[in-house]
Parts: C-alpha cells; sequence; structure tokens
C-alpha cells in the first residue's frame, strides 16, 4: 500500500463538538511520543452540531489528524468501518471520541501488538462507575456474546482497540457489528488475542446517544453473527444464503460491493513521523 504508516487511530464522532479539542490535544500529544509513523481519522457520523468545524480547525494546526465528514448519520459503526477503510496504518486502533477512553492508554495497547499480539481489546473493569441503565445492558450483552460465540471476551462493548491491518480484511461491518467485532475477527481465525485492562472515565461532555434500547438490537446481531461466525468456518459455502437473510434485515449494507455511505467532505491527514 502506498504512503504505509505505522499506526492509524479512528475516531467516529456523533456531536462531539465540546470533546473534540481535548481529544484531539491528548492523542497528538501521547503519539507524538511514541517513535512510529501515524495518523489520525476523525470521522464526523452526520453531527447536527459543529464537530467537522473543530475538525478543520484542529487538522489546520496538525497535519497528521485527518477527517471524514460523512453526508449524513450513519450509525457508529458505519462511521467506524468508513474509517477503518480510508485508514493506511499497519496497525488500527478506534476510540470513542467522548473521551471515555483515554489516549493516554494507547501505549499499553501497542506494546501488546509489539509483543505479538494481533487483536488487543481492552476491559473497562470498573463499569460499576456506571449508571446502571448502560451497565446492565452490557453485562448482559457480554455474557450473551460470550456463549454464542466462545470467544473469551470481557468487554466486547468497548470501542477502544488495536489491530493488526490484516486482522480486519474482510469483516462485515453493519447493524451495530462494532459491538462485536471480537466475535467476527476471532471465531475459528487464528489471530492471537489479548486484553488490557483500563479504568473507566464516564462522559463529562455532551452525552450519550445510545439507551438500554440497543440491547434488543444487539442481540439480534449478536444471533447473525454467530451463526455467520459458524457458517464461515464450517460451511464457508453456505455462507451466501446467511447473508441474503442477513441483506434482509440490514439492506444493502449487507451487499459486498454496495456504496454504503457517502463522504462529504475529507481531510487528509499527511502522516507524521515522531521521531
Ligand atoms: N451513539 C452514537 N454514537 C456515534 C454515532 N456515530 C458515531 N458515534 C460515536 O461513537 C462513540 C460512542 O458513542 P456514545 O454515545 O458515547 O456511546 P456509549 O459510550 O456506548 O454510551 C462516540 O464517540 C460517538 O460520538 C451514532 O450514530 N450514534
Ligand atoms: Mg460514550
Amino acid at each position: 500500500m502506498e504512503n504505509e504508516v505505522d499506526l492509524t487511530v479512528v475516531v467516529p464522532m456523533k456531536d462531539e463538538k465540546e470533546n473534540v479539542e481535548e481529544l484531539a490535544e491528548r492523542l497528538i500529544a501521547v503519539l507524538d511520543d511514541l517513535g512510529v509513523s501515524y495518523e489520525v481519522l476523525l470521522v464526523d457520523d452526520g453531527s447536527s452540531d459543529d464537530t467537522f468545524g473543530e475538525v478543520r480547525r484542529l487538522h489546520r494546526k496538525h497535519r497528521s489528524l485527518g477527517g471524514i465528514k460523512l453526508s449524513k448519520n450513519y450509525g457508529q459503526t458505519i462511521a467506524t468501518r468508513a474509517g477503518i477503510e480510508h485508514s493506511r496504518g499497519k496497525v488500527i486502533i478506534t476510540m470513542d471520541g467522548d473521551l471515555e477512553h483515554s489516549p493516554e492508554d494507547i501505549p499499553r495497547l501497542l506494546e501488546m501488538i509489539n509483543q505479538g499480539y494481533d487483536v488487543v481489546s481492552t476491559w473497562r473493569h470498573d463499569r460499576w462507575k456506571e449508571r446502571f441503565g448502560k451497565r446492565v445492558p452490557s453485562r448482559i450483552s457480554n455474557f450473551l456474546a460470550r456463549l454464542m460465540t466462545e470467544v473469551p471476551a470481557h468487554d466486547f462493548g468497548s470501542g477502544f482497540k488495536a489491530y493488526k491491518r490484516d486482522a480486519l480484511q474482510d469483516i462485515p461491518l453493519y447493524g451495530s457489528f462494532h459491538r462485536y467485532v471480537l466475535a467476527l475477527v476471532l471465531y475459528g481465525r487464528d489471530y492471537r488475542f489479548g486484553e488490557v485492562k483500563i479504568d473507566y472515565r464516564s462522559r463529562r461532555r455532551g452525552r450519550t446517544k445510545y439507551s438500554a434500547k440497543r440491547l434488543v438490537k444487539g442481540v439480534i446481531d449478536l444471533t447473525y453473527i454467530s451463526f455467520y461466525v459458524r457458517l464461515r468456518k464450517n460451511r464457508p459455502r453456505a455462507l451466501k444464503y446467511l447473508k441474503k437473510i442477513g441483506a434482509l434485515y440490514y439492506g444493502k449494507n449487507a451487499v459486498e460491493g454496495k456504496k454504503i455511505y457517502e463522504i462529504e467532505e475529507f481531510l487528509h491527514p499527511i502522516p507524521k513521523r515522531s521521531w
């Protein structure tokens, strides 16, 4: 790949105007210290506030930070996918844009990647601090995900993860699959998986856009994914039939080769070597 860089950090954002600046400055400070070449891609997922105005301003200041403005709100999974599809990093880190994930934890994720892990997930081990309406659905979701996919992760839903590029090849991303990406990446495949414990920081600014309703959709997604990964492993030729069913429920997003999002503006990051 042309212009390959060591690391891309992808951040999906919806209405995070108040968080963009702090996130960007802290990210750049951490990444500048790493001794790698990197780029940051902030993906504005049809915000109704001026998130992208902030991104533009920060892009002028830090050229290694770029932005993708999607033409409307496509949801976190598709926003993440847009970032991944336009990334050039050998390693890709995804994280939320609301400062619930600390950029300062990035070196610990990369350390494990350097030790030979292909996928490193974070595990919010102190979630009791979270409000009930978020904690309980997430517990149920993790329990079901472990049961249905046999992937021994503690925290499927944490959007803060590092991947070697190869591990993300051919992973379907639509619905709310960003929550179960570990199952899609790991089930029946030989990637080495590790976890890093992180401290949970609840959002200080802006508000969550999800509610407990996500659980219902999540269970449908999880059921689909558990069939998907099993067929992929045991009966790859039958997978196309499941994908047909998927297309009925998920629409064109589930059809390979379809264009599923439109980019309104792309501020290309210029990779920076931090040594
Ligand atoms: N909820 C939501 N978040 C989105 C969307 N698109 C991008 N995001 C980003 O995804 C991340 C997680 O969202 P958040 O509302 O904090 O979810 P929570 O932390 O799981 O409650 C944030 O960085 C959002 O800005 C979307 O359509 N809905
Ligand atoms: Mg959040």
